[in-house]
């Protein structure tokens, strides 16, 4: 209290003081004479009159500051009550029973004072999410205004913020946002150029016109020219109506360039998203290669750092997939590699070197990309063999830094994993189906024909039964982006070993182009020799193999089967490279090696070179396959019955069901 006394207050006072201890003094010195009694009485009054100046002035003033306190807290009172108005803050307090029992003077004002009394779901359902804890935060809308709310547990106080001007701005933001689009017109020379002229005329002053009606529609602004292509800028919300129409546009010009007889589609690209205009725009740019790469005819939407979304789009464009340019989807895998968060690679289960050697190229294109990568392998279902050449060829230490089983991939997986399948389009085939299923972002790299079960909803894919082997494809897929810094010299060894195996050394499925990446794989370090002599044959594994071949027969022209002793067991391997071997001798159409695998279970191997469908009859003997290549694998039958099983299939001419292909696989 005294603190604040102002300074003439405290001289006063002492100076009262001072007069009162000088007065008591005399009056201890004097008291004994007694002689001044009159002196004495004077002078005692004097220090009495002081005193009781001195308690009067305390009262007065402790008086004084209480009055000044009051005075403060009823400003503070007003000034939180107009600052809560001010910030547009209004509380509620709750009953136990959770009825309003008081509502501050701010929503008083919004007329909430009448639910007084009433249960809290009266001003909204969403609360007693909020009271019961469930969420921390909940916007709500009463009487056409929006609010913030919050709880206080302790006090059972709902704070509540207008936010009603920060929604609308917000929302207004988020549509007018800018989203990038990037149109191009396929195969427009080529169609026009089969056109009259007054048609030629007609088919671009269409097009123009339907791209216009469009920009218009949605209140874009459309750049650029039928030669180069239109870029077009679009609001997020009239984007948003756009993709919800599916995007007329497309379907529009493709039904109606057929009335002048032209074969014209569109393609394009859209980006949007948190990022900096420049780069929503190359985002679009890409999208709209990879709707052209995708065969054309359809719309890709990419968010930035999202998820990609295609409309449109036929079975009859997803065939072209097939036919890409390696070199654009080498762009393609980079690009996606460069915008995942991590990336994840698996190939077939019973994973051999082609599989394994595509994985680890995989691994070191995402390392050299700096993305962290793993490679999901059973090593369990690997052959012996081939495990035993893994671990010469590959160091300990990459193995168990890299491939990890599919079980542990799931903690890599989130929403932004690549997974990049190798080595098969099958889903039922892949290392890990569980992991495929929960990924969302797949690119498969194959060169097996393209059966009718495919992975579906791939971003893109290189599937070319054209080439020997993944690992010739990979190869072509470094070189074309010279990845320069990858170190791990094995790389290439395990490469040459996956091609090696798959054309069967170079006796099947060779091209051109599979010793031009073999050459390619030995300038960047693979040592031939090295691999061919970890691969030879060992003398009883030639023997095994030789042993099959002599019991060959051909049991209907153009049908050979092998069949090897009741007390041979081989590897499942040996099975099809030995088919291989016998479709590749004279006048063989299909070929059928049946042997025990070294788990005792009878096996059945064939091949056929795209005239007979050998995936029926091993479909009818209970295995799978493809057209030219299947498999059967019977617990059940030994090799004797399932050979005489096959026989009668053949003799039923079971094989002729499907139409032919000169595909081969
Ligand atoms: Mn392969």
């Amino acid at each position: 209290m005294f603190k604040s006394l102002r300074n003439y207050h405290l001289i006063m006072i002492v100076w009262l003081v001072v007069e009162i201890l000088i007065g008591l003094t005399y009056f201890i010195v004097n008291i004994e004479t007694a002689e001044q009694v009159v002196t004495i009485t004077v002078i005692l009054s004097l220090v009495l009159g002081n005193f009781i100046i001195v308690c009067l002035y305390i009262f007065l003033f402790s008086l004084w500051i209480r009055h000044r306190y009051i005075n403060t807290a009823e400003i503070i009172k007003l000034n939180n009550a107009q600052a809560l108005t001010f910030g547009s803050v209004g509380m509620i307090v709750l009953d136990s029973d959770l009825s309003i029992m008081w509502v501050s003077e701010f929503l008083e004002d919004k007329g909430l004072g009448r639910l007084i009394g009433k249960s809290i779901v009266k001003l909204s359902r969403d609360l007693e999410q909020l009271i019961s804890n469930n969420i921390t935060q909940i916007t709500l809308k009463i009487e056409d205004m929006l609010y913030d709310a919050i709880y206080l547990v302790q006090t059972r106080t709902i704070l509540l913020q207008e936010t009603t001007k920060y929604h609308f701005l917000y929302n207004k933001l988020q549509q007018e946002k800018l989203v990038f689009g990037v149109i191009s017109i396929d195969n427009f020379y080529n169609s026009l150029q089969k056109l009259r002229v007054e048609n030629q005329i007609r088919v671009e002053a269409f097009i123009k016109t339907e791209l216009n009606d469009f920009a218009n529609n949605y209140s874009g602004l459309l750049l650029g020219n039928i030669e180069d292509g239109y870029n077009i800028l679009l609001y997020q919300n009239e984007f948003n109506k756009a993709r919800n129409d599916n995007f007329p546009l497309i379907k529009n010009i493709r039904e109606g360039v057929k009335k002048f007889k032209a074969d014209i589609t569109l393609s394009a690209g859209f980006s949007y998203g948190n990022a900096i205009s420049k780069d929503l725009y190359d985002l679009a740019i890409e999208s709209k290669e990879l709707a052209v790469y995708r065969g054309g005819d359809q719309v890709v939407i990419r968010e930035f750092g999202g998820n990609t979304v295609f409309i449109g789009g036929t079975i009859e464009a997803k065939q072209s997939e097939s036919k890409i340019n390696i070199r654009m989807f080498a762009q393609s895998l980079y690009n996606e590699i460069k915008l995942a968060e991590n990336i994840l690679v698996m190939g077939h289960a019973a994973a051999d070197f082609d599989s394994i050697s595509s994985g680890t190229a995989i691994i070191e294109i995402a390392k050299s990309l700096n993305k962290s990568a793993h490679y999901v392998i059973n090593q369990n279902e690997v052959d012996e063999k081939t495990l035993k050449i893994l671990h010469e060829l590959v160091p300990e230490s990459y193995i168990n830094r890299n491939f990890i089983t599919g079980k542990q991939a799931l903690k890599f997986l989130h929403a932004n994993t690549l997974l990049i399948v190798v080595d098969t389009h099958n889903p039922q085939r892949v290392d890990s189906p569980d992991l495929l299923s929960k990924a969302v972002k797949i690119i498969v790299i194959d060169h097996h024909r393209v059966s009718d079960e495919s992975i579906s909803s791939t971003i893109t894919s290189y599937i070319d039964a054209g080439t020997s082997s993944t690992a010739e494809a990979m190869t072509e897929i470094i070189y074309y982006n010279d990845f320069n810094n990858i170190e791990s010299e094995f790389l290439w060894n395990i490469m040459f070993a996956g091609i090696l195996i798959d054309t069967n050394n170079f006796q099947v499925r060779t091209t051109r182009r599979t010793f031009e990446a073999c050459g390619l794989l030995t300038d960047w370090g693979a040592s031939p020799s090295k691999v061919k002599g970890l691969l030879k044959n060992s003398l009883n594994e030639l023997i095994d193999k030789f042993a099959l071949i002599s019991h060959a027969q051909e049991i209907k022209k153009g049908f050979l089967v092998a069949v090897g002793d009741e007390n041979l067991e081989v590897h499942t391997s040996y099975l099809a490279q030995i088919s291989e071997m016998l479709l590749d001798l004279r006048d063989c159409k299909a070929s059928f090696t049946i042997a025990y695998d070294r788990q005792g279970r009878a096996c059945l191997s064939a091949r056929s070179n795209g005239e007979i469908n050998v995936q029926i009859i091993c479909e009818n003997l209970g295995g799978g396959g493809h057209f030219s290549a299947a498999a059967v694998q019977s617990s059940k039958l030994g090799i004797r019955a399932l050979y005489d099983e096959l026989v009668k299939l053949i003799e039923s001419g079971v094989y002729q069901s499907e139409s032919a292909t000169t595909e081969r696989y």
